[in-house]
């Protein structure tokens, strides 16, 4: 369909307001999509009956976590040619200049619509002027644009509160368990990607209240091989130094557990070394229900369907939310604190209940 929004159009259609959005609770991940699915379902079939096709490029970070397969797999099937759509998908394997040279090939070929899920924050101005300029609208999802305001809609995570959230656990969690002394090793995820950063400055800003040492913060580019070898090198440079292990990933906390295991140090449970992950995928929770990952933040992948959404209010001429934050449940391996409160990247006190994994948790992951 070349139904064209016009760029002075496009700024008319852009709410500000901010919304909490139901996403991803344990087992609602599911029901939390459903008001999406059916939305985007009726649009689709009216455009498919009148036989226009929507054209959407999807400009993907790459393909190095489980996170990363999730999503894929997510905008895949919202925009799947059945349901009316032609989808250009392009994996930038973590290069941002071959993302913004996606975007530019999205212009030239003149599709509908364009996804971006911006590997880093910054640099996104200039091209995304000229999808602008073209008329064509720029959905933002899952990481976000902090250099430009030039798109019309995100969707994603709040990886601040992740990070605060982190702290925070760790915190009730050592007084929990009488732990005084907390000596800090964190892998980092992709540096420049606001996964990163919201998840490095939550985590810091609670390290820095708590007067917490953090022995060294390096990047493991969000993969399994970069988890394990920053760990590797963690283990000979600080050998008996550290007590807690901060992986900004899961797939980096899969490398680590390699790494120490290897080096002969315990994590998890009541061992050598407390062990703190991001994403909560399967694979993740069922290493918090063996109690080797302690506890994992999770972050939700599924954004598709709220993405085809997105496109189909547009195709409607309705007015999309500026921004949609997903909820995100906190998952831990024992039962001993049932909530963590903390102040919110809002500045709001926000008391979060703490979710014991259990083979339902973990089986209904991604
Ligand atoms: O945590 C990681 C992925 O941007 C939130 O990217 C995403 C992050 C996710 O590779 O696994």
């Amino acid at each position: 369909m070349k139904k064209r929004i016009v760029a002075g159009m496009l700024t008319a259609l852009m709410a500000v307001s901010m919304v909490g959005c139901g996403g991803a609770s344990s087992d609602t991940a599911d029901s939390g999509n459903a008001g999406s699915d059916a939305g985007a379902d009726a649009g689709t079939e009216e455009a498919a009956a009148d036989g226009d096709v929507i054209t959407v490029g999807f400009a993907q970070v790459g393909h190095e976590s489980d996170w990363r397969t999730a999503s894929t797999k997510s905008v895949q099937d919202a925009f799947s040619a059945d349901k009316g759509y032609d989808l250009q998908f392009v994996d930038c394997d973590n290069d941002s200049a071959a993302q913004i040279e996606a975007v530019r090939q999205f212009i030239q070929d003149d599709v509908d619509y364009i996804v971006i899920d911006p590997i880093v924050s910054t640099g996104w101005d200039t091209v995304l002027t000229e999808c602008e300029d073209a008329g064509i609208p720029v959905i933002v999802i899952d990481r976000t644009i902090d250099d430009s305001d030039k798109y019309v809609s995100w969707v994603g995570s709040e990886f601040m509160n992740e990070g605060l959230a982190a702290g925070t656990w760790l915190k009730d969690y050592a007084e929990a368990k009488g732990i005084s002394d907390l000596n800090i090793l964190v892998i980092e995820g992709s540096n420049g990607s606001s996964a990163q950063i919201g998840r490095t400055d939550g985590f810091k800003k609670i390290a820095d209240a708590e007067g917490w040492t953090i022995l060294d913060s390096q990047d493991g580019n969000f993969t399994q091989d970069g988890g394990q070898q920053v760990m590797e090198s963690y283990c000979k440079s600080y050998e008996g130094q550290f007590n807690v292990v901060v992986c900004q990933n899961d797939n980096e906390a899969f490398g680590a557990m390699d790494a120490m295991t290897a080096a002969g140090v315990s994590y998890g449970v009541d061992k050598d070394v407390i062990l703190i992950s991001f994403d909560a995928c399967k694979s993740g929770l069922e290493f918090v229900q063996s109690g080797d990952i302690n506890a994992d933040f999770m972050c939700y992948p599924l954004q598709g369907e709220y993405c085809a959404d997105i496109v189909q209010k547009l195709e409607a001429g309705e007015t999309v939310e500026k921004q949609t934050f997903m909820t995100e449940p906190w998952y831990v391996a024992e039962d001993i604190l049932p909530s963590i409160t903390y102040t919110n990247n809002a500045g709001e006190e926000v008391t979060e209940e703490l979710v014991v994994v259990t083979d339902a948790a973990s089986q209904a992951s991604y």
